[in-house]
């Protein structure tokens, strides 16, 4: 097997918010080909493009229509097959994104599925009857509010959907629906895709007790189904292993301790996962307000977390490395600083990441610092958002409409989703015309032009450490160990491969920190580092100061 993946850097491009270059205000496929130089600069060796098929959009494309048509909102088939053949010309590997727990409700197979119970679509999506007094055939919630069920007049039934209802789940159990992915997956090979991002790809085999939740309108229940395992065994068989294609699913509930079961390269089941636990350190688990109570972010909890990644899949599968995405908020703006010292946050946050084991995926924007916008609440798009602001807001009442926008400000998807900020000219280089969605009005001065001008950019910052990881077999093959796991500001760990030991250092305070005392007798030199003028290990760690030193096995 050719595992190229192990030794790549991946980009995340959320199309609609990338690059405009036809002057309606939504990014597309010309202005991806557009930028492949700015990309291939960066030094990245794939890009993941978010979905850009045919859809209504209610998700922004996480509900297609049509599997095998671009959207004419971001181009043509043709274009589209052209990034692909310049990406390959340029080196650049192109994964997709691979929605297929859910379509739109707009594609042909949900038209015809809720025509009746009997044709050829019936049994595509899932159908259940309503329960005697006509109420939903269990408590089950979507992640966007409510009711996971919503109730078709044509066909008299209930249809399950996890997310919004305009995204009708798909029936895996159905022999024909499994095929006909399969076969829109050849159908994209065939055109050079070389892989696929797996959007929630642990949710397509369902419990067909369809047990009542313990609180209503959660989503317990929804993750990890008991033909998981077999389904997605059965895909990599008929595609990802005849056509060697890469693959990285989305797993929210998977655990340190049974995340090998999906990646562990015998199993022959994918080869990498998103994994959701370490995004979690500041959520109060278990609060009625779902993922809008928070808490401080918890640092010796996301160092153990990552660190029993490491540790559980080491010699047994293989990590997926982010801290963004785009249902993620810009890290620097949740977990940093992203005013006094945006740099060096972005650059610390950057530096524990891509020193880890796995692949990094880095998501449009983080390598400039961009930051979250601060948005009143009608001015956000998402759907999710809405939907959870109805719910929790309006209907439920638990949460105060202050205490949202708060959480909003810090964790909404749409605080990843501005559109991309090239320079400081009028829509920040993004658009000629005022773009699908507010930009965040620090543009003419956090910005792609201004960053590669400046003496501390967050570009070359990623830069380099993107060029690390080429060359550095310590960082694909190094033992890893966690060190000082309590301390409640420094993120410190060791790679090890041969004789070679690489420290790598974050303070993550806007305070100075002391060097733990046996570091500062080290003896070595500096792969790389944030504050250019450190020249010793002896100083204390400067507010978000990061660095890599390398010293030999003694
Ligand atoms: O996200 C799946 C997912 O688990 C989300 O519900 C996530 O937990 C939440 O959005 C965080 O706030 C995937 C896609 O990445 C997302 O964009 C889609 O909306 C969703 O699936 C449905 O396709
Ligand atoms: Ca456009």
């Amino acid at each position: 097997m050719n595992d190229w993946w192990k030794k790549a850097v991946f980009y995340q491009i959320y199309p609609k918010s990338f690059n405009d270059t036809n002057g309606d205000g939504v990014g597309d496929i010309n202005g991806i080909r557009e930028k492949l130089p700015y990309l291939k600069e960066l030094g990245v060796d794939a890009l993941w493009i978010s979905p850009i098929y045919l859809s209504p959009q209610i998700d922004n494309g996480y509900d297609i229509a049509d599997y095998r048509t671009i959207d004419p909102m971001f181009g043509n088939n043709e274009e589209m097959y052209q990034l692909i053949e310049e990406a390959h010309q340029k080196k650049m590997k192109i994964v997709m994104d691979f929605v297929a727990n859910h379509t739109s409700d707009q594609c042909i197979w949900f038209q015809e599925s809720r025509k009746s119970k009997e044709n050829y679509f019936s049994d595509f999506y899932i159908w259940k009857d309503a329960k005697s007094d006509g109420s939903e055939p269990n408590n089950w919630g979507s992640s966007f509010g409510g009711s996971a069920w919503t109730w078709d007049d044509s066909r008299q039934q209930y249809y399950l959907h996890y997310y919004a209802k305009e995204q009708p789940d798909l029936n895996w159990e159905n022999p024909n629906v499994r095929s006909y992915i399969y076969d829109m997956m050849r159908f994209w090979k065939s055109k050079g895709v070389d892989g696929w991002r797996m959007d929630v790809v642990t949710s397509i085999s369902k419990d067909l007790d369809f047990p009542d939740n313990p609180r209503p309108f959660t989503t317990e229940n929804q993750q990890n189904g008991p033909r998981m395992h077999e389904f997605i065994h059965e895909m990599n068989q008929e595609v990802l292993k005849p056509f060697s294609m890469m693959s990285v699913g989305e797993s929210p509930a998977a655990k340190s301790t049974d995340g090998y079961l999906l990646v562990d390269p015998q199993r022959e089941e994918l080869d990498m996962i998103f994994t959701f636990e370490h995004m979690h350190v500041d959520r109060v688990k278990g609060d009625v307000n779902g993922r809008w109570a928070l808490k401080p972010m918890d640092l010796p909890a996301l160092k153990k977390i990552l660190a029993s990644w490491q540790k559980e899949l080491r010699g047994r599968g293989w990590n997926a490395l982010y801290f963004e995405n785009h249902d993620r908020a810009r890290i620097i703006s949740r977990w940093g600083n992203d005013e006094e010292y945006r740099f060096e946050c972005a650059t610390a946050f950057a530096t524990v990441l891509h020193g880890l084991q796995g692949t990094p995926f880095v998501y449009q924007g983080e390598e400039i610092g961009m930051t979250n916008p601060k948005f009143a609440i009608d001015e956000y798009e998402d759907v999710e958002l809405r939907g959870n602001y109805e719910f929790y807001v309006k209907q439920q009442q638990t949460i105060s409409e202050k205490e949202f926008l708060a959480a909003v400000h810090k964790i909404t998807r749409d605080n990843a989703r501005t559109p991309m900020q090239w320079d400081d000219s009028q829509n920040a280089g993004f658009s000629e015309v005022t773009p699908w969605f507010k930009l965040n009005p620090n543009y003419p001065t956090i910005n792609v032009a201004a960053d590669q001008l400046s003496k501390k950019s967050v570009f070359n910052y990623y830069q380099k450490l993107i060029e690390l990881r080429h060359t550095e077999e310590l960082l694909t093959e190094g033992e890893f160990e966690l060190l000082y796991e309590d301390d409640p500001t420094n993120f410190i760990y060791k790679r090890t491969y041969r004789d070679t030991v690489w420290y790598v250092l974050a303070n993550f305070s806007d305070q100075e920190q002391i060097v733990p005392e046996e570091l500062q007798k080290l003896e070595g030199t500096f792969i790389i580092k944030n504050y250019s003028d450190r020249q010793t290990m002896q100083n204390s760690l400067a507010p978000y100061e990061a660095l890599i030193f390398a010293t030999k096995e003694t």
